[in-house]
């Protein structure tokens, strides 16, 4: 055995989602297939961020964004993907079955079809109905401050900190037994987003990536500032300098909070990374965000060092 099998993902939701991960991992098999499976927890029981029960777009749709990438730099992607429950295995599908990495909107759902997944009903969960109603009373469309907010107005900061708004985006990265990373990442992205509006989520690059000779990366919180930066290959790429995942992370946020100056304090950006030495570390912008993670060892919840602290 070369690696010590290790799973992280983002968030406390994190935890169940790394369970389900390790019925894979545990018994020695493929990280890929854990980082699927793990997610795929995620998408079916969780409310708000990820999956079909998720906070809608302002129009009132749910549209969903996912992406996963293997040990070999293959990837595939979906977004703007709407009434189909499990967008990682549509994502894992695009990468496995056909020459391309992304497909989106209609030709995604399309594709999901033809694949045999069901067209689910045009449905808001109960949560995201009333959290719409509750929204469409001012309809703001402030994306800026309203991330991951549901809506209900700027931050303060004891809401980045007692977790208010922590239900959120699932990243989530894996080393097998054979040493091998893979990773996944999925969501609904950002609650009442423009329709179209695509994160960092689905993008390779952004809110995921992976390269097997030196460590892989997902991210979560305002996508749009994730993109800017290409943020999980940066992580990535300064992992590869030498970083470790912890320095590797921060250094990556303290380029978003210099780009963004002062309305750094109004948003939220976090990342998690493994190295090969399957070692793992994570960084963010505000205080509040925490990560799961699972090895042999057991699992444990661990709350990131932030910038604003
Ligand atoms: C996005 N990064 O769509 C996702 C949303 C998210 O915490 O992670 N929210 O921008």
């Amino acid at each position: 055995l070369k690696g010590n099998p290790t799973v992280v993902s983002t968030w406390d939701a994190g935890l169940a989602a790394n369970k389900a991960a390790w019925e894979i991992l545990g018994k020695g098999g493929r990280a890929l297939d854990a980082v699927e499976k793990g997610v795929m927890h995620t998408e079916s029981t969780q409310s708000c961020c990820v999956g079909l029960g998720a906070n809608p777009d302002r129009d009132g749709f749910v549209t969903l964004d996912a992406c996963i990438m293997d040990e070999s730099f293959n990837c595939g992607s979906v977004a703007f993907l709407e009434r189909i429950k499990h967008p990682i295995s549509v994502a894992r599908r695009v990468m496995e079955k056909t020459p391309h990495v992304m497909l989106v909107g209609s030709g995604a759902q399309q594709f999901a079809i033809a694949e045999g997944f069901p067209l689910e009903e045009q449905k808001l969960s109960d949560d995201a109905q009333k959290a719409y109603t509750e929204w469409l009373k001012k309809s703001e469309y402030k994306p800026v401050i309203n991330i991951e907010n549901a809506g209900h107005g700027p931050f303060a900061p004891s809401q980045f900190e007692n977790g208010e708004w922590n239900h959120d985006t699932i990243g989530m990265v894996a080393m097998d037994t054979n040493g091998n990373l893979s990773g996944s990442c999925t969501t609904s992205g950002m609650g009442f987003k423009m329709r179209g509006r695509l994160g960092d989520s689905p993008i390779i690059g952004s809110g995921l990536f992976v390269d097997n000779e030196v460590g892989a990366c997902t991210a979560t919180g305002q996508g749009e500032d994730v993109i800017r930066i290409a943020g999980s290959h940066t992580v990535v790429e300064l992992m590869r300098q030498g970083l470790s995942p912890d320095a590797a992370c921060k250094a990556a946020i303290n380029r978003i909070v210099r780009i963004k100056g002062k309305a750094a304090k109004e948003i939220q950006v976090a990342f998690l990374a493994i190295n090969k030495k399957g070692q793992a570390g994570a960084y963010s912008i505000q205080k509040g965000f925490n990560y799961a993670i699972r090895t042999n060892a057991g699992e444990k919840l661990i709350a990131a060092k932030s910038h604003f602290s």
